[in-house]
């Protein structure tokens, strides 16, 4: 741990934070954004978030997820608490994003930047990721330089993060993981809020299930499985809910790969598929994305989609609209609109509240039962 305290090391911090802000306000309005290195963005104030986005759903604070943490010993310096440690009055938060690869990524970033503006008591310093695990811990690094003043990483896969976390720790700076989870001892971050991915999995295949049975499908299940980044919890928890249920179901996992959580991969991957003329019924696409992507494919195929049962995951709003035409056949919510709830976890911190390691976002299915209502608020496009 530096010697120094807290505000001593700030002090040269705030000069650069104030040089950078500047510099990066001036690149920003001379060019397109850079999407390589972290830059202050500080937005015009939004009106009140809740005319901006449907006012996401509350929280629930439900049983922590199996032990995906190592059994480190608490380490020191937790809980920190969220503190305005230079006095403007502004809590600049860092934002560490995964990318720019989805429906779901874009709501989740713009959830943010129309969130956390200086009219709600706050800035944001926005690092994006694209998709690249190692620039997103070398993204956090920078921001700990720029002394931000609480971290929000989304991370884009779940290992390797204990070094950067105990860097944030030793500088003093509350680190919040949102959206996906990191394998670290829970005691070097100030608390996780996002979907519970495995428990969004497992309501797909419930849905699954019931939906063979209603209709009374007596053929073979054959499902052509779309995995998103290998390695992020997201991928982890939606997988292992059906790769831990087929067996017991007599499902066939005719084909399983990974889409990248985008459409362009989720369409190469899909015809790859067709092109072995395989038998299958069934597709559980990881995220809507690569849904539309494998639909393309088929339809490229001369396959009518209405006629399979396509499952997908977030529910942005065109791929609701697919569930109203009977294309998509049901989607496991995931909600993107993160930014007003992970702003009340800082506010929470700042007034010393108790939080808990794990906070979970309500989610349900759509279905032709609800995709009607359900459309009124879907985020995106
Ligand atoms: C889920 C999020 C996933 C979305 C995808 O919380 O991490 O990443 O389901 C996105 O659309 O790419």
């Amino acid at each position: 741990m530096p010697s120094s305290s807290r505000d001593e090391r700030q002090q040269p911090m705030r000069k650069q934070l104030l040089t950078a802000g500047v510099a990066a306000v001036l690149a920003i309005s001379m060019s397109a954004c850079s999407s390589n290195s972290p830059s202050t963005t500080t937005a015009a104030p939004a009106p009140p978030a809740s005319t901006t986005q449907a006012a996401p759903p509350a929280t629930t604070t439900q049983a922590p997820p199996p032990a995906t943490t190592s059994t480190a010993a608490p380490v020191a310096g937790y809980p920190l608490q969220v503190k305005d440690t230079n006095g403007d009055g502004i809590i600049t938060v860092g934002f560490a994003q995964v990318g720019a690869e989805s429906g779901w990524r874009t709501a989740n970033t713009q959830s943010y930047k129309d969130y956390f503006v200086p009219a709600n008591g706050f800035k944001l310093v926005f690092a994006d990721a694209n998709n690249d695990a190692d620039k997103q811990k070398q993204d956090v690094r920078d921001l700990i330089a720029q002394g931000v003043e609480v971290i929000d990483i989304a991370p884009v896969i779940d290992s390797g993060w204990e070094p950067v976390l105990q860097e944030a720790l030793d500088a003093g700076i509350p680190v919040i993981i949102s959206d996906r989870m990191v394998s670290a001892p829970d005691t070097m971050y100030l608390t996780y809020f996002g979907g519970n991915m495995k428990a969004e999995g497992d309501r797909a295949v419930e849905w699954l299930k019931k939906y063979i049975a209603d209709n009374k499908i007596t053929d073979p299940i054959n499902v052509v499985h779309l995995q998103g980044t290998l390695g992020s919890t997201a991928q982890k928890g939606r997988s292992q809910a059906l790769t831990d249920a087929a067996p017991g179901l007599k499902w066939n996992i005719v084909y399983e790969q990974t889409g990248e959580f985008t459409q362009a991969k989720g369409q190469e991957v899909m015809e790859s598929f067709l092109q072995q003329k395989k038998d299958f019924n069934v597709v559980y696409a990881e995220n809507d994305d690569m849904a539309y992507g494998a639909i393309d494919a088929m339809k490229a195929a001369g396959i009518d989609p209405t006629k399979k049962i396509i499952i997908s995951f977030d529910g942005n709003k065109s791929a609701v609209q697919m569930v109203i035409d009977g294309k998509i056949k049901a989607i496991a919510e995931c909600n993107p609109l993160l930014g007003p709830q992970v702003g009340d976890i800082i506010k929470k911190s700042m007034a010393g509240e108790k939080l808990d390691k794990v906070m979970y976002s309500v989610e349900g299915v759509i279905d032709s039962t609800n995709a009607a209502e359900k459309i009124k608020t879907a985020f995106g496009n």
